[in-house]
């Protein structure tokens, strides 16, 4: 008990020795309490208190209350304006003047970076109302009066004076931060430590700061040697940005003393040859090479890239003696498309090194401004972030923040007020840092890795800078922007501010700079004069590397047999179809386990779904990892795979494909987000760092595939004669007119098949569970990788016809061209082929079925298994076995300006015997893939079946 008869642990006894009023809510009930002890006996008090109080009114009688200063116009609740009479002095209106000073300092911690100094070029403001003392009714006359400070470090109790210096340092100098938005309390307290306690500053050792000039005058000289020596080629100067280099050397440099060994790096084209050279460690002289143009035209290694598209990756020592892999990703011009393929390509990297909370492999992003505000996938990729399939423990974002995109203006670019806005979606540090000031900048990039490192989360770092030409090198920035232009003119670059300050600073002579520029002079010019003295050579050799080593591109033809023996099929069929002891599966899944199970001891009916499930287990027995993400995927848009089984009443999961044996490879089935640009650009990205996992896509409907038509076109299909970069991606795509609609019925086969030459990818469209089964098995079991597209039925999913019997499964090899047998036993009988692929095969059949009977009658019909790379010799062998045959018809479901007809046409024509005639049964040509109405759909349907066999009676 104390002297007042109150227990210790009363807080209202132990308060004043720390006067501390948490969060925004003042206590005033407490401060009463003190007040009312204080007024009987000062000295019964804290003595913090005691002043605060005394100074409240000096000489007043305890009890007064300060009289509040005119604030300019209208004065703040609560303030007495000159025409109000003066409340009486009561408790609560000095409880109030607290609460008003913690208000305060919270408005500096979300809104201080709306004054912070971040543009170089002066834009920054420096008023905003809600960081005015005035505006809190605070006036000169309040600066050395004490103040609760709540937990802004310097003690409980500071001057008014005290405060807004140290709110001032943190939040209003060359750093903006944004990070009240937060709302995980433990990271954003951790935060506001770390920024309050240094003021958000950093001591630099003079070896520090020479090491940042050392970048700031490569990244300089780099550029400028570029300009003089090829002279309006593009190479996206990175000039008034050159304090990226310092950033990214820090992040290098740090990483391994956070446990990081590998950097994988997305970037756009600003600055991306200076990246190449300063950072990654590409050489000059395979730079300046590339700016020579000198490439053999007939490399057999594909027809290139531009120079500011190619990826790169090399080991970098650190100064500190440490490796660190650093790989910057080959990028289409396509801005911020490689983003989720740089995340997918580290997840996957992390997958094969073990590195499961994404502790040592690191996602880095260099951005635009304008792009990041503008361009779609940065929200999606952004979305991928937390989600348990597809995170990686945080990417470090760096914006170059240029304040320009091309010729438009921030204005015209975004309705958001930062470029970074849609990086506060998923709740993470976003910090602003004037460009001009490069110890800033890496005062942010040391904080960004702790963050990341820490939190495994997202962090960004928005550098606030300029472009000091045009957007290339042939471009002239004044038409649009005369006045920026100007001004950008006029000033000096980050080298020549930085190096006055280590001048000013005594940590530099004049000499020291004359000595740096000079020495890297020299190594530029000496790498110049060493590709000028050699003539132009070969290209390098194609030499697959890492986990690449030993596959091949060379091999498309070469065909394999993909069949497991009966024994390995039963007894994945038996766990495929079975439940843990006690698991309560849903009702109607019970019969389906069972099938399963019994399956292939039962000889046949393997449907689609099964096919599959075989497919993925005997290649997860034999060792080979199965990752598919996709909508919906886990059950199956149509109700069809159920990978994953729910306990009724528990909700656990329970994934029988990944219980297969103890000594199976993984296997990982995501529903993905509902995007299919960034997901689909994540599979690739994984699929590129990752040969030896069955990396699978799967459109929830062929037909949305086209949200992700720049990850198909400018990855998937072109990415190896652009980049020689591998990838054995399997897309998924339900595709068959079935009534409906328009965008329930096409994945766009001609636009696949429009994209294929240089044996780039594989599309099938198969027609039986076991040839599915075979194709997703040769993906996985040539040493040649390149992106399968697969057209996957909907209504064969269920559909008797479409099942396969157990012994297709044990014997056998994917087949590009499916005979037809019954005819080829009779061929003189045959006058008409009929060739197609994919469902329609089935009704074409069914109508053959009903003219003819069970024979084959006059027709003989063929599937196309495989449409690229196309099945020449299979296909002219079938031709040549029907020599009597009058017509060969291609039978379509889709429109004629769809669907395979334009591709295949002249490669048929080109088989045909002579008088023989290709004929075309199909939709006519149509705007829109498909009807809406189901009844035209059938009608259509029946059209085309009967254009097949007309003339046949
Ligand atoms: C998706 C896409 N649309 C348009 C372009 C054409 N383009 C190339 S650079 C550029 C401006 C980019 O501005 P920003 O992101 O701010 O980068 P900066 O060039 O300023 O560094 C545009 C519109 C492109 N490359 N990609
Ligand atoms: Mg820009």
């Amino acid at each position: 008990m104390d002297r007042e008869g109150r227990p210790p642990s009363d807080p209202l006894v132990e308060e004043p020795e720390s006067p501390r009023l948490s969060g925004f809510g003042v206590n005033a009930a407490l401060v009463e309490e003190i007040r009312q002890r204080y007024d009987v006996d000062p000295h019964s008090v804290h003595e913090s208190w005691a002043e605060l109080f005394e100074q409240a009114a000096p000489g007043a009688p305890p009890g007064a209350e300060v009289a509040a200063p005119a604030a300019e116009g209208v004065a703040p609740p609560g303030v007495p304006t000159e025409e109000a009479p003066a409340p009486h002095p009561s408790h609560p209106q000095l409880a109030d003047k607290h609460a008003r000073v913690l208000r305060m300092i919270h408005a500096y911690r979300a809104r201080g970076h709306r004054v912070a100094d971040t543009d170089p070029l002066g834009g920054s403001s420096d008023y905003f109302p809600e960081l005015d003392p005035a505006h809190y009714g605070f006036g000169d006359e309040d600066l050395d009066r004490p103040y609760m400070a709540g937990d802004l470090p310097g003690g409980p109790v500071q001057s008014l004076e005290q405060i807004l210096d140290r709110l001032r340092r943190t939040y209003c100098g060359k750093i903006g931060v944004e990070f009240t938005h937060v709302q995980d309390p433990g990271r954003k307290d951790w935060l506001r430590r770390q920024l309050e306690e240094s003021g958000n500053e950093r001591a630099f050792a003079t070896e520090e700061r020479l090491r940042i000039l050392e970048k700031l005058s490569a990244a300089e000289l780099f550029e400028r040697f570029l300009h003089t020596k090829f002279l309006g080629q593009k190479r996206f100067s990175l000039e008034g940005a050159e304090a990226v280099i310092p950033a990214l050397d820090t992040l290098v440099e740090d990483a391994p003393a956070h446990g990081v060994r590998e950097l994988v790096i997305g970037m756009a084209h600003r600055g991306r040859l200076n990246v190449l050279s300063n950072i990654v460690g590409k050489s000059l002289e395979s730079l300046f090479s590339e700016f020579e143009d000198s490439p053999d035209a007939d490399s057999p290694y594909g027809s290139g890239d531009v120079k500011y598209h190619k990826g790169y990756s090399s080991d970098r020592h650190t100064a500190s003696g440490d490796r660190v892999h650093l790989s910057l990703t080959a990028n289409p011009s396509h801005l911020e498309a490689v983003d989720p393929v740089v995340v997918g390509r580290t997840r996957a990297k992390q997958a094969r090194a073990g590195d499961r909370d994404g502790e040592s492999i690191v996602p880095v992003l260099v951005h635009g401004d304008a792009a990041f505000a503008g361009q779609g996938i940065v929200a999606e990729t952004l979305n991928l972030a937390n989600l348990q399939g597809y995170s990686t423990g945080g990417t470090i974002h760096i914006v170059v923040n240029n304040q320009i995109g091309f010729t438009t203006t921030p204005a015209e670019a975004r309705s958001t007020l930062y470029c970074t806005d849609v990086a506060k979606m998923i709740q993470v540090p976003i910090f602003h840092v004037n460009g001009d000031a490069p110890e800033y900048v890496v005062h942010c990039m040391k904080l960004a890795l702790e963050y990341r490192q820490r939190f495994h989360e997202d962090v960004v770092i928005d550098i606030v800078c300029y472009r000091r030409h045009g957007h290339n090198e042939g471009d002239e920035p004044s038409f649009t922007q005369p006045l920026l232009y100007k001004k950008i003119r006029a000033r000096e670059s980050v080298r020549q501010l930085y190096q006055q300050k280590l001048l000013r600073l005594g940590i530099l002579e004049p000499a020291d700079l004359k000595r740096i520029e000079d020495d890297l002079g020299a190594q530029l010019a000496q790498a110049l004069e060493g590709i000028e003295s050699r003539p132009p050579g070969p290209d390098e050799p194609y030499d697959p590397r890492g986990p690449w080593t030993g596959f091949d591109r060379n091999e498309p033809d070469k065909d394999i047999e993909t069949g497991v023996s009966v024994e390995v099929l039963a007894q994945v069929a038996e766990r495929i179809g079975t439940a843990p002891t006690g698991f309560a599966v849903h009702e109607k899944l019970k019969r389906l386990l069972d099938k399963r199970s019994k399956a292939v001891a039962e000889g046949g009916g393997i449907d689609w779904a099964m096919g599959e499930a075989l497919a993925f287990g005997t290649l997860l027995v034999e060792g080979t990892a199965v990752r598919l993400s996709g909508q919906d995927s886990c059950r199956g848009t149509f109700s069809q795979r159920h990978a994953v089984l729910v306990d009724q009443e528990s909700g656990e999961e329970h994934f029988p494909l990944d219980n297969l044996s103890p000594t199976q490879a993984r296997f990982e089935c995501y529903d993905s987000l509902l995007s299919e640009a960034a997901v689909l650009g994540f599979e690739y990205g994984y699929s590129v760092a990752d040969p030896a996992t069955l990396t699978m896509w799967e459109a929830q409907f062929g037909d949305f595939a086209n949200g992700a038509q720049v990850i198909i076109d400018q990855f998937v299909i072109a990415a190896h004669v652009k980049w020689q970069r591998m990838s054995g991606l399997v897309m998924l795509l339900p595709h068959g007119f079935e009534g409906q609609g328009p965008e329930h019925s096409s994945a766009r086969i001609e636009r696949f098949l429009q994209s294929c030459a240089d044996d780039n990818i594989q599309v099938v469209n198969c027609t039986t569970p076991a040839q599915y089964f075979h194709v997703l098995r040769r993906q996985m079991r040539r040493n040649f990788r390149s992106p399968l597209v697969v057209f996957t039925p909907k209504s064969l999913l269920r559909a008797p016809v479409a099942v396969s019997p157990s012994e297709a499964f044990t014997t056998g090899r994917f087949r590009r061209v499916i005979p037809d047998e019954v005819a080829e036993a009779a061929p003189d009988t045959v006058r008409r082929v009929i060739l197609c692929s994919g469902k329609v095969y089935y009704d074409l059949q069914a109508e053959r079925v009903k003219r003819f009977g069970e024979g084959s009658g006059p027709v003989a019909v063929v599937r196309l298994e495989q449409l690229y790379p196309w099945p020449e010799q299979g296909l002219r062998r079938v031709i040549e076995a029907f020599p009597g045959a009058e017509r060969v018809v291609w039978a379509q479901e889709e429109p004629a300006n769809m669907g395979p007809w334009t591709f295949v046409r002249e490669r048929i024509r080109g088989l045909l015997l002579p008088d023989q005639q290709l004929v075309y049964a199909g939709r006519r040509e149509s705007a829109s893939p498909a009807p809406g109405s189901a009844r035209i759909h059938r009608k259509q349907q029946a059209d085309l079946v009967a254009a097949a066999f007309d003339g046949l009676a």
